[in-house]
């Protein structure tokens, strides 16, 4: 039996150890030197590459080596009956929220103009934006956006959230479903997604729905790079809806050097950083779940494949 972590261009030399020291018994491939396919029952993945997970005839469950799970959902070599898990952890919401609060407050305050200015030696003030004056929309109220909103909500922020099913949360004020989307953007300044990427969500990010928040906007989207509309989200400034937006995931990562975003002064590219896993907290979730698996049972943080998320 063995546990294989499979990744394109990731050092996965920690990640091994931390399981090693958890469970010295449990046998730790690291894709592709894998010694015999067939002892393979449990794989971790992130960014791996297209059909590798048809090569073992033995998998019985494979993790996302982060929260979301579109990568695994759309290999077409993984059978259906293969549960999915993902990787949830106390770090993980908490440094999501300090990505957030980050980029709220240097929209508010300005620091990228300043940053920009400072190149040139212009002293030109901008006044700040109160905190009153720029209602969050949080989209998606899981695991992450649950954590966003409450922490948002005790800065003293108004605070939307928006999901499938409704929610109740103290201090924010909660929307669900498609009938109730544009009341939520109506009343939101600074958009936040947090949703995971399915087929009703590919694309959500676009012109009409940038036309229905507070004009001018402004987009955070820690999501996933194809919930964005990307020619949308240009036009959108040139169209006043938007004044900026704080990107951490892309369409195609690492951002190509001849991206039109990088030369865009409006908007704050990251590289895919909003929130990692710790290697010892990962490994924590990797090895329960590798028993459960082997014991059949339900795992920890598993997918609702119906849903997609
Ligand atoms: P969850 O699965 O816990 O929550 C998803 C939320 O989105 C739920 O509230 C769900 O509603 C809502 N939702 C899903 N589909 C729809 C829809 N069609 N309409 C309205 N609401 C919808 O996800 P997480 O919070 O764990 O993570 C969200 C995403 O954040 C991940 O999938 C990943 O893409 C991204 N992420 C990015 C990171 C980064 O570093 N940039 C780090 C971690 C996550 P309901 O509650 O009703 O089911
Ligand atoms: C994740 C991510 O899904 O890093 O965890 O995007």
């Amino acid at each position: 039996m063995s546990l294989l972590l499979i990744a394109k261009n990731r050092d996965f030399t920690s990640l091994k150890e931390a399981i090693q020291e958890l469970d010295p018994n449990v046998d730790v491939e690291v894709w592709p030197r894998v010694d015999k396919k067939e002892r393979v029952n449990f794989a971790v993945c992130w960014n791996h590459p297209e059909k590798v997970l048809g090569n073992y005839p033995n998998l019985r469950a494979v993790s996302s080596l982060g929260a979301g799970v579109n990568h695994l959902l759309d290999d077409e070599s993984l059978p259906n009956d293969i549960p999915i898990s993902r990787l949830i952890t106390d770090s993980l919401q908490s440094q999501m929220g300090d990505y957030v609060l980050n980029a709220i407050t240097n929209y508010r305050l300005h620091t990228y103009r300043y940053f920009d200015q400072k190149r040139t030696g212009e002293w030109k003030p901008h006044g700040n934006i109160s905190k009153t004056s720029t209602p969050i929309g949080i989209m998606g109220l899981g695991e992450m956006g649950l954590h966003v909103a409450t922490l948002l909500s005790q800065q003293g922020y108004k605070v939307n959230g928006w999901s499938r099913s409704k929610k109740e949360l103290n201090g924010v004020s909660t929307f669900a479903g498609n009938d109730e989307l544009d009341a939520f953007l109506n009343e939101t300044k600074v958009l936040v997604n947090l949703l995971p990427l399915t087929e009703e969500t590919d694309g959500i990010l676009d012109l009409d729905l940038f036309k229905k928040l507070i004009k001018p906007g402004y987009l955070i989207n820690v999501g996933r790079g194809s919930h964005l509309v990307e020619e949308d989200l240009i036009y959108s400034f040139d169209m006043d809806y938007l004044e900026g937006a704080c990107l951490d995931v892309f369409e195609e990562e690492p951002l190509p050097k001849n991206h039109t975003f990088w030369n865009r002064p409006q908007i704050m590219v990251t590289p895919h950083v909003a929130a990692i896993t710790p290697a010892k907290e990962a490994a924590k979730v990797i090895v329960e779940n590798y028993k459960r698996a082997m014991s059949g049972m339900e795992l920890m943080f598993e997918v609702d494949r119906e849903k997609g998320y």
